[in-house]
């Protein structure tokens, strides 16, 4: 079994609903399925948007991590996901992010840019992906280097990410 971390946000309609939703999905397919608190964050990247409600889950699974991202996809499509219809990072229902999959360290290739890579990108930068993930986890080391989650953390300030539920 491979222990994976997920990130998971919404700002359009029902937040707290499509998270749930999300959830119960994930469940299906990931065993052991963990969820942190939720959180209210200000939006990155794209600006001009809604707050976030954010969170993180961990779970088990059997699949590969491009199995899991096509679960995913499944998943966000029937949140009311349309990737044609809002801007890249802009506003949606649903986003559901692979950010950890054990201690893997890879990029898959897809036709034009990457399709995966793993760790997220981002994460290191984004408050409102750490905050919910040193919750379930508050011992765990980022794979590419070693270093403690928590200490990137503590470098990112002025991020508002406020607890909105238990
Ligand atoms: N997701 C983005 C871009 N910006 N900002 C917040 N606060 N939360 C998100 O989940 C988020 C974002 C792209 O996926
Ligand atoms: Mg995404
Ligand atoms: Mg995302």
């Amino acid at each position: 079994m491979n222990t994976v971390w997920l990130g998971i946000g919404a700002n359009i309609g029902d937040r707290s609903s499509f998270i749930e939703a999300a959830i119960e999905s994930l469940g299906g397919f990931l065993d052991n399925l963990i969820s942190a608190p939720y959180y209210l964050t200000a939006p990155r990247d794209f600006l001009d948007q809604p707050d976030f409600l954010n969170t993180t889950v961990r779970g088990r699974t059997l699949l590969s991590p491009l199995e899991l991202l096509d679960r995913i996809h499944i998943i966000e499509a029937d949140g009311g996901r349309n990737r044609n219809d809002s801007p890249e990072k802009g506003p949606r229902t649903i986003d559901i992010d692979i950010l950890l999959y054990d201690k893997l360290c890879r990029t898959y290739a897809g036709n034009n840019d990457s399709l995966l890579t793993i760790p997220h990108r981002s994460m290191h930068e984004r408050l409102f992906v750490l905050r919910p993930l040193l919750d379930l986890d508050p011992e765990l080391d980022d794979p590419r280097d070693g270093i403690p989650w928590r200490i990137k953390a503590s470098h990112l300030s002025g991020q508002r990410v406020k607890l909105y539920r238990r």
